[in-house]
């Protein structure tokens, strides 16, 4: 197993929205502090999020962690899916459908990597305020997300729509009926 030295900063983007997805996303949290050659920083809060996607499906539990990690990245993205295929993760249904639980690399280091089953940063990245605003609770607002700009020019680019922190008192659904995608 390819080892970097010195170790890089990865964000890894924890999502779940099947059966019972905050304790998927703190779980895997946990988990992801035991990963080989790597650990756990920092986690943002979590957040309850309106769901992207062609189906009809639940809200979402989302949060991004940093992992400081020896692994290179394939290694790392196939210790991500080994933890989503210990939380039950079903691969056949659609894209972007429901999940118990979703761990994307969205950022290793300042990589761009754009290799058949991994792109880095990670595609959808600029586009998610379900992304943008909890890697924001852990990154410097000046990081720089190679090829998309400053981390503070994403997020004031991308509304705050469709997400909430988990303990909010209001229903999601019942106000927040916004796609989060911007
Ligand atoms: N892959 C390529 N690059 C990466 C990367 N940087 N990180 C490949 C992780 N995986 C990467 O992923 C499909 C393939 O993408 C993998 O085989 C890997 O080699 P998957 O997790 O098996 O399938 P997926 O998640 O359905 O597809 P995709 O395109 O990764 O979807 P996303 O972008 O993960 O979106 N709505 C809310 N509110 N919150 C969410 O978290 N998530 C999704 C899934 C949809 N809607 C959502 C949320
Ligand atoms: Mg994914």
């Amino acid at each position: 197993m390819a080892v970097e030295d010195p170790p890089v900063l990865a964000y890894i983007g924890l999502g779940a929205n099947l059966a019972n997805p905050e304790e998927q996303v703190r779980r895997a949290i946990a988990e992801l502090d035991q990963v080989s050659a790597s650990q756990l920083r920092q986690v943002s809060p979590l957040y309850l999020t309106a769901p992207l996607g062609p189906v009809a499906q639940p809200d979402y539990i989302n949060a991004v962690a940093a992992l400081e990690t020896r692994l290179a990245p394939a290694a790392l993205l196939a210790a991500l899916q080994a933890l989503e295929d210990r939380h039950g993760r079903d691969r056949t249904g659609v894209r972007w459908g429901p999940r118990t639980l979703d761990l994307d690399l969205l950022l290793y280091g300042q990589a761009v990597i754009a290799a058949p089953g991994l792109r880095v940063p990670h595609p959808e990245l600029a586009r998610r305020a379900f992304v943008l605003v909890p890697l924001a609770d852990l990154a410097p607002a000046d990081l720089a997300i190679p090829g998309l700009g400053r981390l503070s020019e994403l997020l004031a680019a991308c509304p705050r729509e469709g997400l909430r922190p988990l303990r909010a008192s209001v229903p999601l659904a019942a106000t927040v009926p916004a796609p989060v995608a911007c």
